[in-house]
């Protein structure tokens, strides 16, 4: 990968002339949001700010928190717009600027993106994607080579602020982002920039070995027994075509009591073989048939979910859906990946 710029630097070009620290330190009419479905990226860059600035932003979610990041400080000041609505519009309507952390167009923020355009407040986007809606915001600070949101955050507070205004809570927030955004530091993490701010945020003395446990150490008993059911019976593989699968119907997941979330990061599996190169994970729903796919090498599955599956995504991670039987949209997918 390109080396590029360091981020202080192009953060600094594209925030320009605009006083963006005054606006957040001296009102208390801040608002920040992130997106529907938050992941750990998400929660932490929004919370960092509420540790960081001393008038307590307020905090908005389209459908809140989820629970695996409750343990984050100050999780519980998050206003979650599925449960109060009304709060969280008003929030936007009366914010003087909105802080959009992690999301790069107003759909990612659903039944809230009226609010926030109609919003008179200066809206400022922090974030990390392709492909941003650049109108929909006055200021827009845009790297969609850095790991993470709260990479950018981090380097953002860093330039405006200094390193000594990140507290120990601010850290624990900006780290957990990096944490979730790269797996750990295995993808996304080409750039120096990331381990540089990692070295950063761990000498706030925060606590980075329980952080890891917190994000990855979720299992309950029956998620873990579910796993092992699906890896021996559920999984076909396809050494040949270095393709690898793995198919899950509406009986496995009430046999087990399992929920979609626990079935994420389930399909990384099928890439944990070495000669793999392409993994899916099929799963039925009531519905439809939900398809998710990774690549390893240069196989672009983005495309595929496209041509395919009614999806789209990443070139390496993608997803879509059939609405034809498991087992149509298994055959498809056999004869996308094995007879080609
Ligand atoms: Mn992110």
């Amino acid at each position: 990968m390109e080396r590029e710029l360091h981020p202080l630097d192009i953060i600094s070009q594209q925030i320009g002339s605009a006083p963006l620290k005054q606006w957040l330190e001296c009102s208390d009419r801040v608002a920040v949001i992130s997106h529907m479905n938050a992941d750990g990226d998400a929660v932490g860059s929004l919370l960092s700010w509420y540790h960081l600035l001393q008038h307590r932003p307020q905090l908005l979610l389209p459908n809140g928190c989820p629970p695996n990041f409750g343990w984050m400080p100050a999780a519980d000041k998050i206003v979650n717009g599925d449960a109060d609505r009304a709060r969280c519009e008003k929030a936007l309507a009366e914010a003087d600027t909105i802080v959009c952390v992690d999301f790069n167009t107003l759909s990612r923020i659903d039944f809230l993106a009226p609010a926030l355009s109609a919003s008179k407040g200066r809206k400022v986007l922090l974030d990390h994607h392709n492909d941003v809606q650049t109108d929909a915001f006055d200021i827009v600070v845009s790297l969609p080579h850095l790991s993470s949101a709260c990479e950018l955050v981090y380097w953002t507070m860093r330039l405006l602020w200094g390193e000594d205004a990140i507290d120990r809570d601010t850290a624990r927030c900006l780290y957990t982002g990096i944490c979730t955004d790269t797996g750990s530091f295995s993808y996304s993490s080409e750039q120096p920039s990331v381990y540089e701010a990692a070295a950063a945020l761990v000498g706030h003395d925060i606590d980075a070995a329980g952080i890891h446990n917190h994000i990855n150490d979720t299992f309950s008993e029956s998620r873990l027994r579910f796993y092992g059911f699906v890896l021996s019976h559920r999984l076909r593989v396809f050494p040949e075509s270095r393709f690898a699968y793995i198919y899950v119907t509406l009986e496995d997941q009430r046999r087990f009591g399992i929920t979609p979330a626990d079935m994420e990061g389930l399909v990384s599996y099928t890439m944990v073989m070495k000669q793999i190169s392409v993994g899916a994970l099929v799963r039925e729903e009531s519905a439809r048939i939900r398809v998710s796919l990774r690549s390893k090498h240069d196989v672009d599955v983005n495309r595929i979910a496209h041509t395919y599956f009614n999806g789209g995504g990443h070139t390496k991670a993608s997803g879509g859906h059939t609405t034809v039987s498991l087992q149509e949209t298994l055959e498809l997918l056999e004869s996308v990946f094995i007879h080609c």
